[in-house]
């Protein structure tokens, strides 16, 4: 079969959390930090925290909000994570609900009946649990027949996500393909760690992939896809399965998300615009003639030198829109984000990029071209 995406679906939480709130209580945990460690930072055993700016995060990175599950422990200087109640075996688990409510949304755009898609992939940068996997609790609730299994790419997962689905349509072995990336960072961000705390959002999308004999009328050609890693310690997370073999393994801040954001951002430009130069040449594609870029959501400066490179010229927003603003970093969620709010307008024949690049690293690319 020829893949291509029939719809995608976005869940967007209620709750937003702007730089305002978000650095008021940062820097109310660094002044109860500071005077309760006096004596010993003045005897210089201690290192005095140093305040966030509301200022430095909107220029560093274009982020000036971000969705979460939770809002008022995140603020509370004591609590500084997200919290809610615990869901019993019996219940569908929070992860699982938000990957469903955009896939609902999906299947709905798409007209497409759940008994009808033949697999559920859950492409995400961490799972709730080990096991069951999660997508095969979102199968289960959305009543869909076939078999569903979970991956981790980090920020790649949703595009190394729609290449498997559309590898399986290729091969012949499915027709219709979910991909869900509930993203719900706010559980492994550090929020105490003032390099970081601004960085991610929650947020949960779906592609649906599908064969194009069965897509409906309007839809996007899927023209490649091109999946790259490179191993990189300059963004890493200890959790894991292993971490209760350490005595005091646990709860430590290397078992949240840490990264050399500056490294990250000069060896990621240069790789991921070759990888897009490079395929688009495969592709018989002119990169300049591109309608659209659906970036990767991390830096609203790693995305203008990035597009710079693949356009020839300073793109404009139209041209490679940010979603950084309201949504921050969603990992893997935020060019699926971009393309289901900046797509609608463009033009049957125009051709656009979806792009992902982060942590492993890993990046991958998605040309697709407007059907309808
Ligand atoms: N407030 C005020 N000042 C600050 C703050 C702050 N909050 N933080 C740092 N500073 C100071 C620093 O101390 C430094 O001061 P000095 O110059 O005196 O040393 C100065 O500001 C500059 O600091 P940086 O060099 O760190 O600042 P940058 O300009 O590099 O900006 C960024 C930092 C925004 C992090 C930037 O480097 C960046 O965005 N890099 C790219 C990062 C990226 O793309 N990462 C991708 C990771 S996401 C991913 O892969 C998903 C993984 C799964 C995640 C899910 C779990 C959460």
């Amino acid at each position: 079969g020829r893949p291509v995406i029939s719809a995608t679906g976005l869940f967007t939480p209620e709750h937003v959390i702007t730089n305002e709130e978000l650095v008021a209580s940062y820097n109310e945990y660094v002044e109860g930090h500071n005077a309760s460690n006096a004596n010993a930072i003045a005897a210089g055993e201690v290192e005095a925290l140093q305040p966030s700016s509301v200022e430095f995060i909107e220029k560093a990175s274009g982020i000036k909000a971000r969705h979460v599950m939770a809002k008022e422990p995140i603020l509370d200087p004591d609590i500084m994570s997200p919290r809610w109640e615990e869901r019993g075996n019996d219940e569908l688990s929070i992860m699982a609900e938000i990957g469903v409510k955009a896939a609902r949304q999906a299947l709905e755009r798409a007209g497409r009946d759940p008994k009808d898609v033949d697999a559920v992939l859950c492409a995400a940068s961490n799972m709730q649990r080990a096991y069951p996997a999660m997508a095969i609790e979102i199968q289960q609730e959305l009543g869909i027949e076939g078999f569903g299994f979970d991956m981790n790419v980090a920020c790649s997962s949703a595009t190394f996500g729609i290449q498997t689905a559309a590898d399986y349509i290729r091969a012949g072995n499915a027709k219709s393909v979910l991909v869900v990336s509930p993203e719900i960072t706010s559980g492994h961000l550090n929020w105490r760690d003032r390099d970081s705390h601004f960085i991610f959002g929650d947020v949960a999308t779906a592609v649906l992939v599908e064969d194009a004999a069965i897509a409906p009328p309007e839809h996007w050609d899927i023209l490649g896809t091109k999946l790259k890693t490179v191993f990189s310690n300059n963004i890493r997370n200890n959790f894991g399965f292993l971490n209760r073999a350490h005595p005091d393994g646990d709860g430590k801040p290397d078992k949240l998300f840490v990264q050399e954001g500056r490294k990250v951002f000069k060896e990621v430009v240069p790789m991921v615009a070759q990888m897009i130069i490079d395929e688009a040449e495969r592709l018989e594609i002119d990169p300049k003639g591109l309608r659209r870029l659906w970036l990767h959501q991390a830096n609203a400066g790693m995305n203008r030198l990035i597009s710079h490179k693949i356009l020839g010229h300073e793109a404009s927003n139209d041209e490679s829109p940010t979603v950084l603003d309201t949504y921050a970093n969603t990992s893997s969620a935020g060019s699926i984000i971009a393309f289901h709010k900046h797509s609608e307008d463009l033009a049957v024949g125009d051709d656009g990029l979806i792009c992902s690049f982060g942590a492993g690293y890993s990046a991958g690319t998605v040309f697709v071209r407007k059907v309808g």
